[in-house]
């Protein structure tokens, strides 16, 4: 890569240096050439990486999304208790009840004590936050 920046700088150099000149012309073609490829391959597979890194982000959100149930809600406080399965993204290998607090103070208006639901959470320094949370149909 280095290698090849180097030889476009050079290419250009010789162009503007030798007007026209036949090895001039020739070197800069070629260091052009490489160029175009080296943009080609970078542009190839710089999309390849996001595209990766867009399924293994839709992987991820998919595998984080719980199974849960509504044991307590505390507005005041905005906490949410449930009851939930194993949860492999936080974590949490056996399935248990436990309080969390959620993102949206509104997302505990939209569940009620004994709704079963998924939602996804997150480890934040503030502990476990609910950052989305949706009745189970
Ligand atoms: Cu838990």
């Amino acid at each position: 890569m280095k290698k090849t920046v180097n030889l476009g700088i050079a290419g250009r150099a010789v162009h503007s240096g030798s007007a026209g000149g036949m090895n001039g012309h020739f070197t800069v073609k070629r260091a052009t050439e490489e160029e175009n490829t080296m943009n080609r391959l970078m542009r190839a597979t710089g999309a390849l990486a996001f595209a990766a890194v867009l399924t293994i982000t839709a992987a991820v959100a998919q595998g984080a999304s719980i199974d849960g149930e509504v044991k307590k809600i505390d507005e005041g406080a905005g906490k949410i208790t449930l009851r939930h399965g194993p949860a492999k993204s936080l974590g949490m290998e056996e399935p248990m009840t436990m309080v969390y607090r959620v993102k949206e103070p509104g997302m505990l208006k939209q569940v009620k004590v004994g709704d079963k639901v998924t939602f996804e959470a997150e480890q934040a320094a503030s502990g476990y936050t609910v950052t989305r949370l949706q009745k189970a149909r």
